[in-house]
């Protein structure tokens, strides 16, 4: 593991903490760089009133010396403008699991004695501390030209046209909409369902992408399950809270095609072989191909909902209805924001395992990589070797 991060913290606490570890030194790091994306993390229509409250941005606490990095763990600190009101808020204790939250089986794995000590930390709220983290990994592939961002596809039954083509170009579309979808028409009908969620106290879900452009060819590995770059993409992308679903590139689509419709033909250009789709969402065998990289999400509804659901209360064995706090209607337009930090985390990660180094220009000596190897028209064959 060349690069890992640890966030500590829970989501009304004082603070969401992060070490980051692995990043070279020398890399130019601008807090705004970083704020901005916390920014981007915390908007989205039908968020809830906790995001009136937080206004994210990092303390930096180590591994940046005057706006660059060191090569030390790198140390942030996100404060929770929202721990002050809840310490004059006495909070009841919580027996009764809200179903689809981690309430009821994270207060069995660990025998709490009250369910809010599995919420706090189980919270979507560490994701700020991610989007820090992937922040840092940004800043790295942006050296190396590669850009990663997302967009929305879908909010319940609401599904985008998205045009085909370069990714990028969807960028600033994107960022006009307040569901992080760049299709406008989409864009007013899912902020009806989403209104139409709040009314009817309830929640909504649905599927964001998440991309890469200027990927050079030749991250990941195919020689182990734990190298392969779709299994880590996959892995990293699952493990954002509220995502139940990845496929890379439109995986479940080609699954009812022929083979000969699916796989990413080859053909000679000028400059090399090059290819006309990206079916593949730029990985075969787990390496990059060097198109860009795709990975779609599903994201579930959230599971605290004003209508209640039926649960069990644990103190007394009965049944009876969730109760409601406060959260988020629909969060799928942040979500893709948190997808973009570990799709970016990753990506990093496997860029610095191909260069090597431990400075930023250790790795830009490396820097660009032959895009394809070089094969002698008639290779000399070994004396008495046979075929394998
Ligand atoms: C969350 C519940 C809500 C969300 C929270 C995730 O918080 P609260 O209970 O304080 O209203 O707003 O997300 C964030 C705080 C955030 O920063 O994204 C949950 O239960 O997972």
């Amino acid at each position: 593991m060349l690069h890992r991060f640890l966030t500590g913290g829970e989501s009304h606490g004082p603070a969401l903490t992060v070490i980051i570890e692995g990043m070279p030194a020398g890399l130019p790091l601008p807090e705004e760089a970083i704020n901005a994306d916390l920014v981007r993390r915390q908007g989205g229509y039908g968020r809830g009133g906790r995001m009136r409250i937080e206004k994210d941005a990092v303390e930096v606490l180590g591994g940046v010396h005057e706006g660059v990095t060191t090569g030390g763990p790198i140390v942030f600190r996100i404060e929770n403008r929202d721990y002050a009101n809840q310490q004059k808020r006495a909070q009841p204790r919580l027996t009764a699991p809200r179903p689809g939250h981690a309430d009821l089986v994270g207060a069995t794995k660990y025998r709490l004695p009250d369910m809010r000590l599995a919420l706090e930390r189980s919270s979507a709220r560490e994701t700020a501390a991610r989007v820090a983290a992937g922040a840092v990994a940004r800043a790295l592939l942006g050296q190396f030209g590669i850009q990663v961002g997302s967009y929305v596809n879908s909010v319940g039954s609401v599904t985008a046209t998205i045009p085909e083509g370069d990714p990028a170009s969807l960028r600033e579309a994107t960022e006009a909409s307040d569901l992080r979808c760049p299709d406008p028409v989409a864009t007013e009908a899912m902020r009806g369902l989403v209104d139409n969620a709040r009314r009817t106290g309830d929640t909504i879900g649905g599927v964001f992408t998440i991309w890469a452009t200027g990927v050079p060819v030749g991250l990941g590995s195919y020689v182990h399950y734990d190298r392969k770059l779709d299994g880590r993409l996959a892995g990293a992308v699952m493990s954002i809270q509220a995502i139940k679903g990845v496929e890379i590139g439109p995986a479940f689509e080609n699954s009812t095609h022929g083979g000969r419709e699916v796989h990413d033909q080859i053909y000679a250009g000028p400059d090399g072989p090059y290819r006309r789709t990206n079916r593949s969402g730029g990985l075969e065998g787990g390496v990059t191909t060097g198109l860009p990289l795709i990975v779609r999400a599903a994201m579930k509804p959230i599971s605290t909902t004003i209508k209640p659901l039926t649960t069990v209360d644990m103190a007394t064995g009965e049944e009876t209805p969730t109760t409601y706090q406060r959260s988020d209607f629909c969060a799928v337009p942040a979500a893709g924001v948190v997808g973009e930090a570990m799709m970016a985390w990753v990506l990093a990660e496997a860029l610095h395992e191909k260069l090597g180094g431990d400075s930023l220009a250790e790795m830009l000596e490396r820097w660009p990589l032959p895009a394809y190897p070089h094969f002698d028209p008639e290779p000399v064959e070994a004396e008495g070797a046979e075929t394998g």
